[in-house]
């Protein structure tokens, strides 16, 4: 299912400059270093938009996919190898908009994996329209008067529905959202990193210099990450001061840890012994 890109094709990023994917590039290639995970033992999937190129630039596992779907594909490459370290990336279009249940489901369900979403609170592949968690009032290309509706609140919803990591980072303060990654890798179970990602085209709004004025770290204000109600409440703080760090952390079985199929060995390595694929390997490959 997942296949080495071939980074020859595609030699370096080719976002704005300026954009904050650099950062967020940055922070996930220095965090895999730390972590000295061998690049074969990793697989990133992405769905569609700007953010959804990461895989090109790293020497990992990847999968380009489909707007809206790269946790199902994350899903079942973990329970296809759980020995692999998974991450899946993409846009807040593409997992809070069109890829909302399967953010649902995939938290609930507690996979152990790391899902990066780039919250730029704009769809900027597309060039400018309104994503689920761009402002109240917010004018963009498609919503000229202002946007009406209230935003997600995607680290509220992650509290309450099962994720056992949750966090938030800043795509201009690449230190943070290292050491960010690093912990949501250790931590068994689902973990979700909503990253404030400047937008530098399309999001003249939430810039670098909005966020730098209003952001605080949770750690360094000695927030109780064990503490799911104090959790809940910091991620009702929006406005002049917006809280980053990790806001939940909880030990909890995984789906893998309960599935009984897999207990012995990765279904990857039982397939290979017991089954012939080379016909599905014919005909999809
Ligand atoms: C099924 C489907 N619907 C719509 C699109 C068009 N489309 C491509 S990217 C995108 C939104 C991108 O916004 P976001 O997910 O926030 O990613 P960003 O570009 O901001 O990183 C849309 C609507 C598509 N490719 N596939
Ligand atoms: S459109 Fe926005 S999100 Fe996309 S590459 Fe440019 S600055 Fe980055
Ligand atoms: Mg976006």
């Amino acid at each position: 299912m997942v296949r080495m890109i071939d980074i020859n094709a595609i030699d370096k990023p080719n976002w704005c400059p300026g954009c904050g994917d650099f950062g967020i590039l940055l922070a996930l290639k220095g965090a895999i270093v730390e972590l000295n995970i061998e690049p074969e033992n990793i697989a990133i999937i992405s769905g569609i938009g700007c953010s959804g190129k990461v895989p090109h630039w790293l020497r990992t596992y990847g999968l380009h996919g489909i707007h809206g779907r790269p946790l199902p594909v994350a899903a079942a490459t973990k329970l296809s190898n759980h020995e692999l370290t998974v991450f899946a990336v993409g846009g807040d279009g593409d997992g809070y908009g069109i890829g909302m249940c399967h953010f649902i489901h995939a938290m609930r369900r507690n996979i152990d994996m790391t899902y990066i979403v780039h919250n730029n609170m704009i769809y900027g592949l597309t060039t400018g329209q309104t994503s689920p968690t761009s402002e109240k009032g917010m004018r963009t290309k498609s919503t000229p008067s202002g946007v009406i509706e209230v935003p997600v609140n995607p680290i509220a919803l992650a509290v309450s529905t099962g994720a056992t990591f949750v966090a938030r980072s800043f795509a201009g303060d690449v230190k943070h959202l290292q050491k960010t990654i690093v912990d949501a890798v250790k931590h068994r179970g689902f973990s979700l990193i909503d990253v404030f990602q400047p937008c530098v085209s399309f999001n003249h709004v939430n810039t670098y210099d909005w966020y730098k004025q209003r952001i605080y770290d949770l750690q360094a204000a000695g927030h109780n990450t064990g503490d799911k109600m104090a959790a809940f409440v910091k991620s009702q703080e929006w406005g002049e001061k917006i809280p980053i760090g990790v806001f939940y952390e909880v030990l909890s079985p995984t789906y893998e840890d309960e599935l009984p199929q897999i207990k012995e060995m990765p279904l990857v390595k039982q397939a290979i012994d017991n089954v012939d694929i080379s016909k599905l390997m014919d005909d999809f490959v």
